[in-house]
């Protein structure tokens, strides 16, 4: 490693030292005051190289928050931050007679990557038997978390587990949600009464309509109204999504959950065989043969969505394609839209630049996010693409050097959006550096 790579690893310490509280990293030092879930987990990940008491403690923070019912909520509130909406006065979720005691949390939960981000963490750690300590501690929290996932989100035994709120997707507006956000004709009087933070904090352009902010305010009050009772939300939600992201994310977790129970000296075989039901029910159902790649299903039309995200490629990941699809999902990538063969876009933004309705700045509607990189290169790697791979892995390197550790940078000239100072961008960094 050069001396210009281990200054960019400096600086990326340095971000992520700004955003810890004492307790856990902020995603972002104004925008998202609060613990994010998949954030955290993704967090942990940069740690796991270099501090193997903030990796444990990032994870352990999170996990105490985690409801009776198994729930790992997005976000964990700290009471000293009001200035994000939605708080917890709006979700209610303390209400539940599933929340957990002495935290406030919101009433979502986010893609199920922290059992991968544990088990890094535990194999990275420097002193394997002290880090036994926290896998014991992590370990029951992270079954119960797929044991809710797999008992009040998959009530058919698909294998596949749905999300039923945007946010629970981590990519808040993607253009995979227009139809069902569109079907959602919303009365005046149906409309919470909110008010934003985040269009004060940073450019309106760059974020979610106000348009998408009245239904994911209007899912919120369902839910709170419905009590968080998973059976009545499963009746009356007008999202409910298999979503291609996180189940390629739970199937890859479910493995790795399956190494950690055997190292706590638990059962492994019933999380390999859910994680293998996922795997099957993925390439089954959610598999398009026409294009080459994933799809998400609507539940509530009962059909598959037909839009092409960087996140529909996950399950490159979770090693879930045989070689002949994963060839056809590596076609697709750098067939031009998504940039990785090189060319005039950095790869690879989170939407096709020519699908419709592509910006290359408006947030999860084309900028190239650092995980979703991340994501890709791993599991590019996986299925022997190194020079796919080394791509993306140059394209982390240079939006950060170049940019800074932003949220996220516009596909044709790299510019940085959203928060400065982005925790996961930092932590990302870090980890394909290393
Ligand atoms: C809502 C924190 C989170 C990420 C999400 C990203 C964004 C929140 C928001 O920020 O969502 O959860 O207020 O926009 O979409 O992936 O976890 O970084």
């Amino acid at each position: 490693m050069g001396p210009r790579e281990r200054a960019l690893i400096e600086q990326a310490k340095l971000v992520l030292e700004f955003n810890w509280t004492g307790g856990y990293t902020k995603p972002g030092p104004r925008l998202y005051p609060h613990q994010w879930s998949w954030d955290s987990a993704l967090i942990s990940i940069g740690y796991s190289h270099y501090d193997q008491g903030r990796a444990e403690s990032e994870l352990l923070h999170l996990l105490d928050a985690r409801w009776r019912n198994g729930l790992l909520p997005q976000i964990v509130f700290n009471p000293s931050f009001g200035n994000y909406f939605p708080g917890p006065g709006f979700w209610h979720a303390q209400e539940s007679p599933d929340a957990p005691e002495g935290h406030k949390t919101s009433g979502v939960v986010q893609p199920p990557v922290h059992a991968t981000a544990a088990r890094l963490v535990y194999e990275r750690a420097p002193d394997r038997r002290r880090a036994r300590g926290f896998l014991e501690r992590a370990y029951p929290h992270l079954a119960a978390w797929h044991d809710y996932l797999y008992r009040e989100r998959d009530p058919e035994g698909e294998g596949l587990a749905y999300i039923r709120h945007p946010w629970e997707s981590g990519m808040d507006n993607a253009p995979l949600w227009d139809a069902i956000l569109q079907r959602m004709h919303l009365r005046e009087d149906e409309i919470p009464a909110y008010r934003r933070v985040d269009v004060h904090t940073v450019s309106e352009q760059d974020r979610p309509t106000s348009a998408a902010y009245d239904r994911f305010a209007y899912l919120v009050k369902l839910f709170a109204e419905l009590g968080y009772d998973e059976a009545g939300i499963r009746r009356r939600c007008p999202f409910l999504v298999q979503d291609v992201l996180f189940n390629s994310l739970l199937c890859r977790a479910g493995e790795d959950l399956a190494e950690l129970a055997s190292e706590v000296g638990e059962d492994p075989s019933p999380h390999r065989e859910r994680a293998r039901r996922t795997a099957r029910a993925l390439d089954g159902k959610l598999w398009d043969e026409e294009h080459g790649t994933y799809l998400d299903y609507d539940l509530v039309a009962k059909r598959p969505i037909h839009v092409y995200c960087a996140a529909n490629f996950l399950p490159l990941f979770a090693g879930v394609p045989d070689a002949g699809k994963a060839r056809r999902m590596v076609d697709f990538l750098e067939r031009g839209g998504f940039g990785l063969s090189g060319g005039h876009i950095k790869p690879v933004p989170s939407y096709d630049v020519r699908g419709f309705g592509f910006s290359p700045t408006q947030y999860w509607r084309g900028p190239v996010w650092i995980n979703m990189d991340w994501f890709l290169m791993r599991g590019l790697r996986r299925y022997g693409y190194g020079e796919q791979a080394g791509r993306l892995r140059d394209a982390i390197v240079e939006l950060c050097e170049k940019s800074g550790f932003y949220e996220y940078f516009d596909p044709a000239t790299g510019q940085g959006h959203g928060s400065v100072l982005f925790s996961w961008s930092a932590a990302l960094l870090i980890d394909a550096l290393l």
